[in-house]
């Protein structure tokens, strides 16, 4: 591995490229990162190594791919601090993880004039199985809503849950407003008045050091693709207990300890919650994106991003004609950014800003319900990881300015 976090590009070749003839500034990290060559050379490695289905065979390359994949989920136990392995549930991804969580915990558990909290700054992942959850159930979904300075109200926090919550699901980092919410605060309000916390993850546990245990959540979700790993693996962490009392979420094969005509008795956790052939490779390159990470170190991951923004950010704030979503402050801000330009759309800023190497997201980031109370229908965002550099920072700046000199009077 590299050892200077400012220069991994020999990690990183996809970085080391020019697009439309300039250089590459990769920003668009929330969606989702760079692979390290590690990582890739972990699924080569399986695929012309190891390649077998887990969990089945009795042969040399099926306990090989088994001793692989039980390995990952332990890496990823130990990465998160989870008590047990058990707890750790391969998924194809956040958003399948809080499926999950809504289709078995929340069948169960939620009923009629229940209520369930949101916040108004959730990823659609984290909107929709809670909302369609509540109009099945006849249930009451209420949102959290956000400061003057964007980030979430813990007044309105502690006004909207009550003895009649279940459920309390929120996002630890916005994918849009670069806040990190006060989660281990709300799985503690949420357990004063007998409900359970779910944690989306997708925009933490790539960035910050993240302990479940410490955190007290019950649920929590994340996503490999967003912290190196391959895409269509995930996980969700569950408490043991209440997994336990949990029903599958889907049937099939890996999930069943004795299939009878009239019934079948399930697995034990994880693998009642992992019917059918996973994401294996997925997994077995999730613990190596786990292994990098770790030799990173999250604190220096932490202080790196921190770095880019107390750079980046008060740049883009003297711009009189771009505003910043979000604290202002870059001690409050993470590394995701979302901006607009005064009379550009968004999507034209992002096609502009490509035109000069750097890659950005523009639209509503499945953030529609944050967008109408944020009084916008789309903002551009540019979105760092550790392995982006000043050099990065300052092309996404000049780039600015010069789509502010091609387009002078707007688009819109
Ligand atoms: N939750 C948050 C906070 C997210 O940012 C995302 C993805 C998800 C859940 C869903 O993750 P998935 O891997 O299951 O799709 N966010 C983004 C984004 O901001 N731009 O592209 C994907």
């Amino acid at each position: 591995m590299a050892n200077n976090i400012n220069d991994l590009t020999a990690d990183f070749p996809v970085l080391d490229q020019q697009v439309n003839g300039e250089r590459l500034a990769y920003l668009d990290n929330a969606a989702t990162a760079q692979k390290p060559k590690q990582v890739v050379d972990t699924l080569v490695h399986f695929y012309e190594h190891d390649n077998a289905n887990v969990h089945r065979g009795v042969h040399t390359l099926a306990e090989r791919a088994t001793a692989e994949y039980e390995e990952a989920r332990k890496k990823v136990q130990h990465f998160i601090n989870a008590a047990d392995n058990k707890e750790i549930i391969f998924t194809k991804g956040c958003t399948d993880g809080l499926n999950l969580v809504a289709s078995t915990y929340g069948e169960q558990n939620i009923h009629e004039g229940d209520e369930i909290v949101i916040s108004i700054m959730e990823h659609h992942s984290n909107l929709i199985p809670w909302q369609q959850l509540a109009i099945k159930k006849h249930a009451v979904l209420k949102y959290i809503e956000l400061t003057p300075e964007g980030t979430l109200d813990m007044d309105d926090a502690k006004k909207k849950i009550t003895d009649k919550t279940k459920i309390v699901a929120v996002a630890h980092a916005s994918n849009v407003l670069g806040v990190v919410n006060p989660i281990k605060e709300l799985a503690k309000l949420a357990h004063e008045h007998g409900a359970v916390f779910v944690g989306d993850g997708a925009q933490s546990v790539p960035h910050m050091p993240v302990d479940v245990q410490d955190l007290d959540v019950d649920f929590y979700a994340f996503s490999g693709h967003k912290m190196m790993g391959p895409t269509g693996i995930g996980v969700l962490y569950g408490k043991a207990d209440l997994l336990r009392q949990m029903p599958p979420y889907q049937y099939g094969g890996e999930m069943i300890s004795s299939v009878h005509r009239d019934r079948t008795e399930f697995a034990d956790i994880p693998f009642k919650f992992e019917a059918g052939t996973q994401s294996i490779a997925g997994a077995i390159a999730l613990g190596t994106a786990v292994d990098y990470l770790e030799k990173v170190g999250m604190e220096n991951v932490v202080a790196k991003e921190q770095e880019l923004v107390d750079y980046v950010l008060p740049k883009l704030e003297a711009l009189p004609y771009v505003t910043v979503y979000g604290p202002q402050d870059p001690k409050k801000h993470t590394g995701v950014i979302a901006f607009n330009m005064d009379n550009l759309h968004p999507h034209d800023v992002a096609t502009a800003l490509d035109a000069e190497g750097v890659a950005v997201r523009a639209g509503h980031h499945c953030a529609q319900p944050l967008m109408e109370a944020l009084g916008v229908s789309a903002t551009s965002r540019a979105s760092f990881y550790f392995y982006n550099t000043k050099e990065d920072a300052d092309q996404l700046i000049k780039a600015i300015k010069a789509t502010k000199e091609f387009f002078n009077g707007g688009t819109i």
